[in-house]
């Protein structure tokens, strides 16, 4: 009997196990442009025209070397409007209950496939360097699971950057090195613009007609969307960029979006590059002496150490993981984050890039939206959500360990042992956002005192119980305690006094 071959959206690859697995002079490709992938949250408009375009041309791709594709466009009557929908049309069609697929990446469309009256072979997702049984067995016993330790075995795994078993250069981690500033003054060439093709300005004229409303500017579109752009992006950034990527990967620059970053975690996560081949070119440009050791492993350390961890731990988690709230924040997302206007310097760069771009680097989600989010108390549903919504990039396997583990600590620590927090004064050290804000980072308080000193000690203060006794943050207590009473009390009622004002709607 025919199997109905399933192709998702984040499943663009030569490679995926469905296809692999599948007989092309027998079977059918399916694959669906539908409303309920479009819609379970607000895409921005870039994510939806980049999906759209890069799955027309993977199954124009397909069919050229004789795949039988069955491809439903969303503007289509008889589309189904949900991928189980479009399944059972599928069967129908093609006298068959059999579906090829690979596991989706969310525990949402994986349910769903589980419960169709169809009989579903469901393949492991080979694109990914550890397997859910090698990440279960890691991390079986261990007390507490951290990305540093679970990272060496993959190096091992791999072999990248190893010396036998020593690791290159002597030393796992080449952080010491990193973290520097980065000046305004110097020039960095930005990744290629997509050129615009026949199938794109089709589908960024549907996705205008259909998503008027939703967060986030289409045009100009500057994607790429096929494998061969997503190698030239790749190519921009081995050549360009990866020389200055590790010094300078904590760096925020108002006039730059993307700095040394890759810009390639779309084209990773929809399948269009291959994890190890990434990180076999960058090791080849370490050994070509193009580019410096604390760059490199700086580079690969966030492909299969961050990456694969992070996977990892969402499907270790289980499907509760988004509802987790460890500390119980129950704020509701603040307009600023869909574009109302804000007087904070640095949200309003981050926020307003993401509105262009659809894009933010790992600092700017981490160390703004989300270090003020988690300061100021805010739902972490809420905060998920729109992290699914406004990243090219993002898809829940890799953004819910990203925000409810890492940024959030919604998850009591299982990602991270502390919460990413901070006062204005690391925005201040890593950015040039501050000398032009309306607030002043020198001022702890007063009228134009730094929202982000404020809502600092006021998170540390609310939640004291839970983390006065963790050794890396006994300091920030000590200091705080050293301050003088009118002082905290100050600090506090300020702080008090700026969510208030959050919360009734006034700019802040
Ligand atoms: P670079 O900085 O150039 O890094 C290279 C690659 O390393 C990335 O493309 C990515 O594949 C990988 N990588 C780096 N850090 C991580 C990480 N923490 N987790 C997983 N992969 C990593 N990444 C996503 O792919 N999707 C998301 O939805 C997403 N949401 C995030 C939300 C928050 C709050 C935070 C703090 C991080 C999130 N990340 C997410 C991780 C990271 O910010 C992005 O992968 C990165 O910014 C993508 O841009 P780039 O390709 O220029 O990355
Ligand atoms: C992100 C996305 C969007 C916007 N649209 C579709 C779609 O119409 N059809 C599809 O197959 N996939 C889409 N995707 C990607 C899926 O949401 C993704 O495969 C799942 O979330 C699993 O990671
Ligand atoms: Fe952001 Fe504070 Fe700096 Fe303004 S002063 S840009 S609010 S960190």
């Amino acid at each position: 009997m025919v199997n109905l071959v399933l192709v998702l959206g984040d499943q663009l690859s030569q490679s995926l196990s469905a296809l692999a697995e599948a007989d092309r002079t027998t079977d059918v490709v399916v694959m669906a442009e539908v409303a309920s992938e479009a819609g379970y949250v607000p895409h921005h408009p870039k994510k939806i025209a980049f999906t759209f375009t890069a799955m027309r041309k993977f199954a124009a791709q397909l069919q050229a070397q004789g795949w039988q594709v069955a491809y439903t466009r969303l503007d289509d009557p008889q589309n189904g409007g949900s991928i189980p929908a479009e399944l059972l049309r599928r069967a129908e069609e093609f006298g068959t209950d059999r579906v090829l697929a690979t596991e989706p990446g969310e525990w949402r469309l994986i349910d769903a496939l589980r419960s169709l009256p169809l009989h579903l072979t469901l393949l492991e997702d080979t694109r990914f360097i550890c397997t859910h049984a090698a990440f279960e067995t890691w991390a079986e016993g261990r007390k507490a699971l951290r990305m540093e330790y679970f990272y060496r075995e993959m190096r091992r795994k791999t072999g990248l950057l190893m010396d036998g078993d020593k690791p290159l250069g002597g030393k796992w981690n080449f952080d010491h090195d990193n973290r520097k500033p980065a000046s305004d003054d110097l020039f960095r060439k930005a990744p290629p613009h997509a050129q615009g093709d026949d199938v794109l300005a089709q589908v960024l004229d549907l996705v205008e007609a259909r998503f008027p409303d939703n967060f986030g500017t289409l045009r100009p579109f500057q994607f790429q969307t096929d494998r061969a752009g997503a190698l030239r992006a790749l190519d921009h950034f081995i050549t360009h960029a990866l020389p200055d990527f590790g010094a300078y990967q904590d760096a925020m620059l108002a006039g730059d979006p993307y700095l040394y970053h890759a810009v390639i975690g779309l084209y990773l996560n929809a399948g269009l590059l291959d994890p190890l081949e990434v990180c076999e070119r960058a090791a080849d440009a370490y050994a070509q002496g193009h580019a410096p050791i604390n760059s490199v492993e700086g580079f690969i350390r966030q492909i299969i150490g961050w990456r694969e961890f992070i996977r990892g731990i969402y499907f270790l988690e289980g499907p509760g993981y988004t509802r987790r709230n460890a500390l119980d924040h129950r704020r509701a997302l603040p307009a600023l984050f869909w574009g109302a206007d804000t007087q904070m310097n640095c949200l309003h760069h981050a926020v307003g890039q993401t509105r262009e771009l659809a894009y933010a680097h790992h600092i700017q989600r981490l160390m703004v939206t989300g270090n003020f989010a988690l300061l100021a108390g805010v739902d972490p549903a809420q905060v998920h959500e729109w992290y699914l919504a406004v990243y090219a990039d993002a898809y829940e396997w890799v953004e819910a360990p990203n925000v409810i583990g890492m940024s959030q600590f919604a998850d009591g620590g299982v990602v991270g042992s502390k919460p990413y927090v901070s006062s204005g004064a690391y925005i201040d050290r890593m950015s040039d956002y501050c000398g032009s804000c309306h607030y002043r980072v020198k001022d702890k308080t007063g009228p134009r005192a730094c929202p982000f000193n404020l809502l600092y000690w006021h998170f540390l203060i609310r939640h004291r119980d839970r983390f006065a006794g963790n050794p890396r943050m006994a300091q920030m207590y000590r200091t705080f305690d050293r301050m003088e009473q009118t002082r905290r009390d100050t600090v506090l009622t300020e702080a008090e006094a700026f969510l208030q004002k959050l919360d009734s709607g006034a700019t802040v």
